[in-house]
């Protein structure tokens, strides 16, 4: 059995344990990074697609944006094409001066890890075996298998960045653990194509299924379409996605689609999940271990983003100027933003997705609210700052 001593270990090894990482090697903070999966394995996953404002400024920040501003391609905001009515752009540049970033999280993802080995963070790969002790005293234990051989590490603190799955958010006890949930009866299910996008990133609405044109490169788009739970990608022929796709689009938007193969198909369900406390003892939790979102308001991986950037300062200040203050109200202080966050994807996700219980009163609900969007210049001000996440709806 191999022995460690370090001041932080990082569980999961996505976007948010990987520049937690960074960061505190950067400030002079020893940490170990652990992950259940393969590196390529981790670098293959597709998943989100556009950043905040101060997300992007948070990574250029930790000297992570480089290869964000070459290729990234910033963005006014995101449109909405709603069938039968004008189309509206939610305008994050014109209500906020700021711009939005169109950067795939497996470029970040690629990003980071090879920031990781050129700092030599320390890092473990394809764990098993792991087994957490000791988060409620004052030296936590953390033991794992990895290549063969048993590892023991003792810590200062526990940072859960495990994702959704992850077990480091049950070891907070039932008595003290809230968890908030909301499933959504249906997926999105998403393709790849090496084909140009459209100009904007467009959420559609239409009465047979909400749609999504999203973007990655010049040469990289991303679709998605609203799809049954229960038929996977295997009952998904390209074919059919474009018919499905197509058939949503209002004809101006359908005009400007250069449709192509898939190099990918995936479905994702659609949920809402927050756990409370983020802070049990000497264990904190971090992104997506911690907060699930639909994805139709893109806030899931910036707000794994911010929650680093607090939990960072709050690390770091501990370590170097042991105070505390920082870490003791970060649970406070990610749940507010959170909330925050959880509140704009889920008004999104009802105005734009069709439900399996909708009925005529439901859609002339929803048609109420995008006509108040239309006319309203107050609120389509308000949806901009929320939809780019500003720190004023923060506190
Ligand atoms: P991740 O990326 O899931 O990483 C967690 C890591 O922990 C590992 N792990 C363990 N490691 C060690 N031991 C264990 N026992 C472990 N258990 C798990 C996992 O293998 C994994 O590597 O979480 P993180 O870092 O918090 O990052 C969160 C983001 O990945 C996520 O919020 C976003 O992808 C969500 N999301 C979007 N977010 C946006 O901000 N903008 C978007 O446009 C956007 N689009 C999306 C999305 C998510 C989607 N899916 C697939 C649900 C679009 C989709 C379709
Ligand atoms: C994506 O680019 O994959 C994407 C963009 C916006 C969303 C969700 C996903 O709301």
């Amino acid at each position: 059995m191999q022995q460690h001593r370090t001041q932080v270990v990082i569980v999961g090894a996505g976007p948010a344990g990987m520049l937690l990482g960074l960061l505190l090697e950067k400030a002079g903070v020893d940490c170990i990074v652990l992950e259940r999966r393969s590196r390529e394995h981790v670098l293959s996953r597709i998943r989100a697609g556009l950043l905040e404002p101060g997300a992007v400024e948070f990574l250029r920040d930790s000297g992570v944006g480089e290869r964000m501003d070459q290729i990234g391609r910033p963005r006014d905001g995101t449109r909405i094409a709603w069938q039968g009515r004008p189309s509206f752009m939610i305008n994050v540049k014109k209500w906020t001066g700021l711009e939005m970033m169109a950067y795939g999280q497996t470029f970040l993802t690629e990003d980071l890890y090879s920031m990781r080995e050129a700092t030599g963070t320390p890092y473990f790969d394809q764990i098993t075996d792991l087994e957490i002790e000791g988060i409620d005293g004052t030296r936590p234990e953390v033991s794992f298998t990895t290549a063969g051989h048993s590892v023991r590490v003792q810590c200062d603190f526990v940072i859960g960045c495990d994702g959704a799955q992850g077990p480091c958010s049950q070891l907070i006890p039932e008595s003290i653990r809230q968890v908030y949930e909301r499933k959504f009866p249906f997926g999105w299910l998403g393709i790849m194509v090496e084909a140009p996008p459209i100009d904007d990133f467009t959420y559609i609405r239409h009465e047979t299924g909400f749609a999504l044109a999203a973007q990655r490169t010049p040469m990289l788009s991303r679709y998605y379409v609203q799809s049954r739970l229960d038929e996977g990608p295997e009952a998904w022929s390209d074919d059919r996605f474009w018919d499905t796709f197509l058939g949503r689009c209002p004809p101006e938007i359908a005009a400007q689609v250069t449709t192509g193969p898939s190099i990918e198909k995936s479905l994702a369900a659609l949920r809402s999940r927050v756990v409370e406390p983020m802070r049990w003892g000497r264990l904190f939790l971090a992104g997506d271990a911690a907060h699930v979102f639909p994805p139709t308001g893109a806030k899931g991986l910036n707000m794994a983003l911010s929650d680093i950037q607090l939990l960072s300062a709050a690390l770091i200040a501990h370590f170097s100027e042991k105070d505390d203050r920082l870490l003791d109200s970060y649970s406070a202080d990610a749940l507010s933003r959170v909330w925050a966050a959880q509140h704009l994807s889920w008004r999104m996700t009802k105005l734009l997705h069709i439900f399996p219980t909708d009925d005529p009163y439901d859609r002339k609900i929803r048609q109420a609210e995008y006509d108040l969007i239309l006319k309203s210049e107050e609120v389509q001000r308000a949806l901009a700052f929320e939809y780019a996440g500003l720190p004023n709806l923060r506190g």
